[in-house]
């Protein structure tokens, strides 16, 4: 692959449901990152789509006395609506009824059967027709579907397979000779955990339906919907026939994918292509979940958020900018309108609209809405500040984006906008107005106002720059307020990420067109956060902090007691909390049942890599609570020993992660 280009893909979604929140969450850290890399100068390609065939779909349109076809038209149109109205700058929207993707499956089917690897056999196992995968007894949980707990569906089949099992040294070889090839790191273990247990034969063609691909050469068998959608990545990047396309954009960059799938993406997608003699992509990049102050998203419970209605209610880019900016890529995050609102104010409306405000509306009244120059001689040290914290702003927010660590990019790029603020504060140009001193200056006798005037258009020049630099910053979150602000700012043509210029009055002569303000305030809704506030002490600390012979409490009753959910969780990530000695960032497993994020205080005691791998016990069905703007989910129990260093509980012996304590 040439050096310039870049691709990055998203899965695919199945059109068995209407967007919702985490397909969102999932479009927008994909988009932001390819936006990132075009702002860089890269030639980006960016894929998404949808997944239209399986069982699954086939009866859902049976149930609407739709032909399957209708069915995964109307549904793929709302997906792309969804995505329109997101600000998703996708390049290729691929559907797997396509029949580019017919032939491209076609040809890789070829191919692996050329490799030796398609046999007949029989399947005999269980399937879950709502996840579409294949469970062999021992891994269903209570006769269910271990993913979704759904009940599955006994099948007795002559199917085809593919030799999956030949694989599993080559792609054990693979993650050793290439550690980032799963990210987050953390998540490589899992995989490799799987790889370890030894792979078994993957069953690819299913004959009691045929709402599918039909199988090369073997009339009555489609191919399994799972081996049909991956491929559409190298349909998307132009296999079979686009050479050049091809040579161009494959191997990926990255895969962008919830962690429900990562096995698909990180085993069976890589011995496919290994199988097909294809190069495989450089990184699989696994994020979190989203799930509300209820938990996780799901129909029945009713709190399944419409990214949609969220966008048309407040804008696509407090959206957007919400989800990046609460959920560190990776990890789960609560989102709720409460949680939405709230950035709304304090960041967007607060810091960046009222920003462009204050700067436009001087220029307006001072300079007839022209920029003004920066005089030569004029710069003093409020500017050298204001240039030092945009030069940081930009690395760091560049070291979040490279890293899809958006959270802390747009922290980054929240810097300058700070920055900028209080430049502002400081500058006083409403005292150089007024023709007095401003810059925090007292001296007996006024400027002269030449003095002034000048001073002033500096202020409100370098002011605008900085501003427009973090337009830049923040532009592959909120695109479409960062080309307000460039269009309010008189700047045509696309930014580059060129931020590190000094603020050197590039935008004097500039006429401004300031309009309506960016994000008027919103009422605050009565409820701001689901958790309790934020308490002193981070309540996941709380036991850890408790000495050992504490205050006696009351005695609880066998019945109270009982309502706290304690479960065994085994941590599959840590992460220091920056800033903050004492607390650790935890993903913790729960099994079947998910993972959950929870802020800990034994940072003091333990370093994240130590615990990784580690079981511990969680109070789980404890409120989730914000630390230090974290949603942590839980409390992980620990006892502190007469030094005041913590020790986690863990079970004496090993049990099924998310096994519950009593
Ligand atoms: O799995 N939060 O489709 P899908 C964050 N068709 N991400 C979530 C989520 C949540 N609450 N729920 C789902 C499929 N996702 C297949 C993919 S790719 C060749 C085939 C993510 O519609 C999920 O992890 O069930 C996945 O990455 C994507 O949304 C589509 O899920």
């Amino acid at each position: 692959m040439s050096r310039d280009a870049f691709y990055i893909t998203t899965a695919i979604d199945y059109v068995n449901a209407e967007p919702h929140m985490g397909h969102a969450y999932e479009k927008v850290g994909a988009d932001a990152m390819a936006r990132y890399q075009r702002l860089r100068g890269k030639d980006v390609r960016f894929t998404i789509g949808t997944d239209e065939h399986g069982q699954k779909v086939a009866e859902s349109a049976a149930a609407l006395g739709l032909e399957p076809q209708q069915h995964v038209d109307r549904i793929a149109g709302r997906f792309q609506d969804a995505w329109k109205q997101l600000e998703i700058s996708h390049d290729d929207f691929i559907r797997t009824t396509q029949p580019r993707h017919h032939k491209s499956v076609a040809e890789l089917f070829t191919r692996v059967q050329s490799a030796g690897d398609l046999y007949l056999g029989d399947y005999v196992g269980w399937y879950c027709k709502f996840e579409e995968t294949f469970w062999p007894e021992t891994k269903l949980e209570q006769g269910n579907c271990p993913t979704c707990n759904r009940p599955v569906q006994k099948i007795t089949e002559r199917n085809w397979f593919f030799k999956l099992s030949k694989y599993t040294e080559p792609l054990k070889r693979h993650f050793q000779s290439n550690p980032e090839f799963i990210l987050p790191v953390a998540r490589r273990q899992e995989m490799m955990n799987i790889l370890e247990e030894g792979l078994e034969d993957l069953s690819i063609s299913r004959s009691t339906f045929q709402w599918g691909i039909p199988f090369p050469g073997h009339p009555g068998h489609v191919v399994y919907v799972w081996f049909d959608a991956l491929i559409n990545y190298i349909t998307s990047a132009g296999f079979p026939d686009d050479a050049g396309s091809l040579a161009r954009y494959w191997p990926a960059d990255y895969h962008v994918i919830g962690k429900d799938i990562a096995k698909f993406h990180t085993i069976i997608w890589p011995a496919m292509l290994l199988s097909a003699g294809l190069p495989l992509p450089a990184h699989v990049f696994i994020h979190g979940f989203v799930l509300t102050p209820t938990g996780k998203m799901s129909k029945s419970l009713g709190n399944v958020i419409a990214p949609g209605e969220m966008a048309g209610k407040y804008g696509a880019d407090a959206l957007r900018y919400t989800l990046l900016r609460e959920i560190a890529w990776g990890q789960d995050g609560v989102i709720s309108e409460e949680i939405l609102v709230n950035r709304y104010n304090r960041d967007l409306a607060n810091d960046l609209g009222n920003l462009l405000h204050r700067i436009g509306t001087q220029i307006q009244k001072h300079f007839g809405g022209v920029v003004p120059p920066v005089a030569e001689g004029s710069k003093g040290p409020l500017e050298g500040e204001l240039e030092q914290a945009s030069r940081e702003a930009s690395r760091a927010a560049a070291a979040g984006y490279e890293a899809f660590a958006f959270h802390q990019a747009l922290e980054g790029a929240w810097g300058l906008v700070r920055a900028a603020n209080q430049y502002v504060d400081r500058a006083e140009p409403w005292k150089w107005a007024a023709g007095k001193w401003g810059d925090g200056l007292r001296e007996e006798n006024p400027p002269s106002a030449e003095q002034a005037r000048v001073r002033l258009g500096t202020v409100l020049s370098v002011g605008s720059e900085a501003l427009l630099q973090a337009a830049t910053l923040l532009e592959p979150v909120i695109p479409a307020t960062c080309q307000c602000i460039r269009a309010t700012l008189g700047v045509e043509g696309r930014p580059h990420w060129d931020s590190e210029a000094p603020l050197s009055g590039r935008l004097a002569g500039k006429t401004l067109s300031l309009g309506a303000p960016l994000f008027p305030r919103l009422e605050a809704p009565a409820r701001v956060e689901a958790a309790p506030k934020p308490a002193a002490k981070p309540p996941a600390s709380k036991p850890a902090v408790r000495p050992p012979a504490a205050a006696p409490v009351e005695s609880l009753g066998y019945d109270d007691f009982m309502r706290a959910d304690l479960r065994v969780a085994r941590v599959v990530s840590a992460s220091r909390v920056p800033n903050a000695d004492k607390l650790l960032q935890l993903s913790v497993s729960l099994g079947g049942a998910g993972e959950r994020q929870v802020v800990a205080g034994i940072a003091q005691s333990y370093a994240p890599e130590e615990l990784i791998g580690k079981q511990v016990v969680l109070v789980a069905n404890l409120a989730p609570a914000k630390i230090r703007g974290i949603e942590s989910h839980g409390m992980i129990l620990a006892a502190a020993d007469a030094d005041g260093k913590h020790h986690v509980v863990t079970p004496d012996g090993s049990t099924p992660d998310g096994g519950r304590v009593k």
